[in-house]
């Protein structure tokens, strides 16, 4: 029987090494619960790095790690510290990452990372075709791994080949700059199917597509060494019922399960009569538009002053990619800018911005989730952004208000929030004071129609629907 091979840059398991033992955890991310059932199915194997660096472990460690992943149905693609610095920090994050985001200043073109993602990208297709057999499908997943189908398809043509982009797929000017466009689009040719958020994405692939290879593409099929490739949208979407019952439990828990994040909200809550909570949930990231968030809220509060004492903004910001430089200067930029305005403007009783640079475990983040009047989630860029269908999902009360930017993949899907231009501060001072003033019945109407859409299309259709369209698009013969 044929399986399904399932390859992302990381593992859907968290390894680590505490005091000589092993510890595994599986991880409850978006992809992996979407994966769950394709990965299950039969034989289906997940290949990926294990988070851990080779040389960092002895042959006794290795083979403990290798042990404890294939219980999970998961296989390592050995990575050493040189591959994670020129390949993963390197040009992934600092080359691929920025320039898909429209970050062009941030986009550095190394070759010694260049050739570190070939060579990385060539040890996942090693391990990969060490685990297929002839006419096996194979779904990769994301911007780490763009080279990955050509190389697959290279060695086995007999292979259905994925891929997914959870990124944002740049337009063609921006595309054309990188040195290696040419390989880039080669290496992702070799899937049967490409998949995007968004059809705008989809539509920014073809156009490089045709503009730099000189192929012609009929609408949305593209000819190409004797094979059709398809090209389309799969917006992705969350585990909607794990979120949801989630809230319902949060809703119900008794006084002494709360946790103590919940109590100190209670306790604000009580003291500030009639103060509201606008959310802010993303990695520490310059594409999540964290500043110009940050930035927009004091705005608010300074054209509206009556706001002040009456409304807090409650921003989580999760770690990430740290030894990376702008990541750095994002995270001072942000500090300085939260210490400032939280100095101009506090008062004895009154915080405007709570700020965590830290993650929470799934049940805080459900408390913040369900605290919330509003959320406020102005990506300057994301390819879609689950938080804001998260959000969605958990108010089980049919109240809350959810402001987007436009430059979110999820505003597509997502028109009954309070879409906005995340530059525009002025547009989303208003939006704020429209969510904290929006009359009950309105805010019932906008969720429920979100909540019906995001409840049908979850994490779990998404995939099925890809690897229907997969299954399809592989079986089309050139004519
Ligand atoms: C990429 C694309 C695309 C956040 N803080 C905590 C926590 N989270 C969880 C959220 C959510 C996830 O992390 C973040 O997902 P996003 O979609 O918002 O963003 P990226 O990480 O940038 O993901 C993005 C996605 O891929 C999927 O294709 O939507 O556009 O950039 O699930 O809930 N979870 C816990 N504690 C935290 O502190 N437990």
């Amino acid at each position: 029987m044929n399986k399904t091979i399932i390859v992302s840059n990381r593992l859907p398991v968290d390894l680590k090494y505490i005091d000589d033992e092993l510890v595994v955890k599986s991880s409850t991310g978006g992809l992996a619960t979407g994966m769950k059932s394709v990965h299950s199915e039969g034989n289906g194997i997940w290949v990926g790095w294990s988070g851990l660096a080779d040389e960092e472990m002895d042959e006794n460690q290795k083979n403990a790690v290798d042990t404890a992943l294939a219980k999970e149905k998961c296989v390592a693609v050995p990575l050493n510290n040189d591959d994670i610095e020129n390949y993963y920090y390197g040009f992934s994050n600092t080359a691929l990452w920025p320039l898909f985001h429209y970050f062009q200043a941030y986009t550095e073109f190394e070759l010694t990372h260049w050739d570190s993602y070939v060579e990385v990208n060539q040890k996942f297709a090693d391990v990969v075709l060490q685990q297929v057999n002839d006419g096996d499908t194979v779904w990769v997943h994301d911007y780490q791994l763009l080279l990955l189908p050509e190389m697959l398809r290279a060695k086995n043509p007999t292979l259905t080949i994925g891929f997914f982009l959870h990124i944002p797929y740049p337009s063609y000017e921006l595309f054309r700059t990188c040195p290696w466009r040419d390989e880039l689009l080669q290496g992702m040719l070799g899937a049967d199917l490409i998949g995007f958020h968004t059809y705008d994405y989809a539509r920014h692939f073809i156009s490089c597509v045709s503009r730099i290879k000189g192929i012609e593409i009929n609408f949305n099929e593209i000819s190409y060494a004797n094979r059709i490739i398809k090209v389309d949208s799969f917006p992705m979407g969350i585990d909607y019922d794990r979120y949801h019952n989630a809230a319902l439990e949060h809703d119900q828990s008794s006084e002494e399960s709360k946790t103590d994040l919940m109590k100190s909200i209670d306790f604000h809550n009580k003291s500030n009569d009639g103060s509201k909570l606008i959310l802010s949930i993303d990695r520490m990231d310059y594409t999540k538009g964290i500043p110009n968030r940050i930035k927009s809220f004091e705005y608010f509060l300074n054209k509206y002053p009556e706001y002040k004492e009456k409304v807090r903004l409650v921003m989580l910001a999760v770690p990430s990619r740290e030894n990376v430089a702008q990541y750095q200067l994002l995270k001072r930029e942000t500090d300085e800018l939260v210490g400032r305005i939280n100095g101009d403007l506090s008062t004895i009783s009154w915080t405007p911005i709570w700020y965590f640079y830290r993650s929470l475990p799934f049940g805080e983040l459900i408390d913040l989730y369900v605290s919330s009047d509003v959320a406020m989630v102005t990506p300057v860029r994301d390819g879609m952004n689950l938080v804001a269908k998260e959000y969605v999902a958990t108010r089980t009360k049919g109240d809350g208000v959810l402001i987007l930017s436009e430059m979110a993949g999820a505003a597509k899907e997502m028109l009954e929030a309070l879409i906005v231009n995340p530059n525009n501060f002025d547009q989303i001072a208003d939006s704020i004071k429209e969510a904290l003033e929006m009359p009950a019945d309105e805010q019932k109407t906008r969720l429920d129609a979100l909540q019906k859409r995001i409840s049908r299309y979850d994490v779990e259709r998404w995939a099925s629907e890809f690897l229907k369209a997969l299954k399809v698009a592989k079986d089309i013969v050139p004519v």
